[in-house]
């Protein structure tokens, strides 16, 4: 892998809107995947291992609870640094994203939401230092978009809860300690339960073979007649608004976060544009390539300015989940079409690993996938302005 010489594009200025703590936490999020991703994450994807080195890092940096209260080992932050966070870890992997985005917003946030004052003190400090890392399990095998059909159900025991399905497309499963799972009881509710690694009938298979998000250990969560402890059920919020009001908070992340990946392919094919010469002069001379460059960062651009007007809503509370989706569709669809375009730029270099272009390119396809899909984010918008839902 060549030495991250990375430049942030900023073609708008956008830093005149940022506060001195936005751009303060947003640097050491940049210094710190300069020095202690870069360096290794071509490698890891290569091997298809998560990088366990990196879990320090990421909690010294923020990035485990950004804008979980203090009290509870969170950082604190507002909406638009947690994105700018998400922004800097994504521009080194979207793996590495994800990591974060499943502790904050789908473990982190969920426990401290819907959760008793005794599950955040017991597990909130931990999972801010990476002592605990969790999972968050709402996908299963005939589940995927439609998680209102889930099958995972318990049934209520007297002193314990019993537990029995599958989910499948876990981030983190394979390593995780405790895992958010989402599941039905018999009444047909959905609840979110703590399950705890080393509880009997538990296990976490991990998933092979991808050709995405190496770096990101992704698995299946079973559970086979699992006793879960009464206090482990998240008391303050059930139904599927649950776990969809943390997907809200996920999938802003990404919002941000694929505005980082987009902005390190760009970097990468303006540099190699300037420097690769044929017919005697260097690529960025020619009006082709500077089409692609410039489109670019135009789009690059309208995705900074969505992403920053939707962090202000956020910290105002007034963000709609309809505005977060169409902030995730467009930013993500953005990204995946300026890692293509600059890959075309590097022309054979840049199906190599030499460069992150191409591994931005694949770990995207599951971004584009993953916490709604990008049809189902159109069709969110969809019946957002027409008020008909056309799911089914
Ligand atoms: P629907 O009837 O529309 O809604 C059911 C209830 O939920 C409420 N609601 C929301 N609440 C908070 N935030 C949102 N975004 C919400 N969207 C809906 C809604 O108001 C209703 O509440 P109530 O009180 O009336 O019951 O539900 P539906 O069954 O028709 O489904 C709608 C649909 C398709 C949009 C939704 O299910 C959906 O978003 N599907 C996509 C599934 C998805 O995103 N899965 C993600 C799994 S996690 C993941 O991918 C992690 S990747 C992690 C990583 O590595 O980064
Ligand atoms: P399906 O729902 O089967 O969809 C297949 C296709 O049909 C898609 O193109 C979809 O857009 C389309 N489609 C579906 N319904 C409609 C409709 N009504 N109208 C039009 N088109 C439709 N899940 C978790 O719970 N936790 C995780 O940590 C997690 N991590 C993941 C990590 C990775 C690497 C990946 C790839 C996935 C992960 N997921 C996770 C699962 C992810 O959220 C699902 O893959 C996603 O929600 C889509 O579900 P599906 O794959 O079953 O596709």
């Amino acid at each position: 892998m060549k030495p991250d010489l990375f430049q942030a594009p900023d073609y708008y200025n956008l830093d005149d809107l940022l506060t001195e703590e936005h751009k303060m936490v947003r640097d050491a999020a940049r210094e710190w995947v300069k020095r202690d991703v870069s360096p290794i994450i071509e490698e890891a994807a290569q091997d298809a291992k998560f990088p366990k080195s990196i879990i320090k890092g990421l909690a010294e940096i923020g990035a485990f609870g950004p804008y979980i209260p203090e009290e509870y080992g969170g950082a604190g932050l507002d909406q638009i640094a947690y994105g700018l966070i998400m922004q800097e870890i994504e521009r080194g992997d979207s793996g590495v994203r994800s990591t974060a985005s499943v502790q904050s917003s789908l473990v982190m946030y969920p426990i401290y939401k819907y959760g008793s004052e005794e599950q955040r003190k017991k597990y909130l400090p931990k999972l801010a230092s990476g002592e605990f890392m969790g999972c968050f399990g709402l996908t299963e095998p005939d589940h995927g978009s439609n998680p209102s059909g889930m099958v995972t159900n318990f049934k209520d025991k007297g002193d314990h809860y019993l537990l029995n399905g599958a989910k499948l497309w876990i981030s983190n499963s394979p390593f995780a300690d405790i895992a958010v799972v989402w599941a039905k009881n018999e009444e047909g509710r959905i609840h979110g339960l703590i399950v705890e690694r080393g509880m009997e009938g538990f296990s976490t298979p991990e998933t092979h073979n991808k050709w995405s998000l190496r770096a990101s250990a992704t698995g299946e969560l079973i559970f086979d007649n699992v006793k879960i402890p009464k206090e482990n059920l998240l008391p303050n919020k059930s139904g599927l608004g649950a776990p969809l009001g943390c997907l809200d908070s996920a999938r802003f992340g990404i919002a941000w976060g694929a505005i980082g990946a987009a902005m390190d392919c760009y970097d990468t094919a303006l540099r190699y544009s300037k420097e690769r010469v044929q017919f005697g002069k260097p690529i960025a001379s020619f009006q082709l390539q500077q089409k692609k460059l410039a489109e670019m960062i135009t789009e690059i651009t309208k995705a900074q300015l969505l992403a920053w007007r939707l962090g202000v809503l956020r910290n105002e509370g007034k963000a709609t989940s309809a505005q977060i989706s169409m902030a995730k569709r467009n930013n993500v669809d953005m990204a995946l079409k300026v890692a293509r375009e600059a890959r075309q730029v590097l022309g054979a270099m840049g199906i190599t690993g030499d460069y992150s272009i191409m591994r931005h390119m694949m770990n995207l396809e599951s971004v584009i996938t993953y916490e709604g899909t990008h049809d189902i984010h159109l069709l969110i918008t969809g019946m957002d302005i027409t008020g008909i839902p056309a799911f089914n």
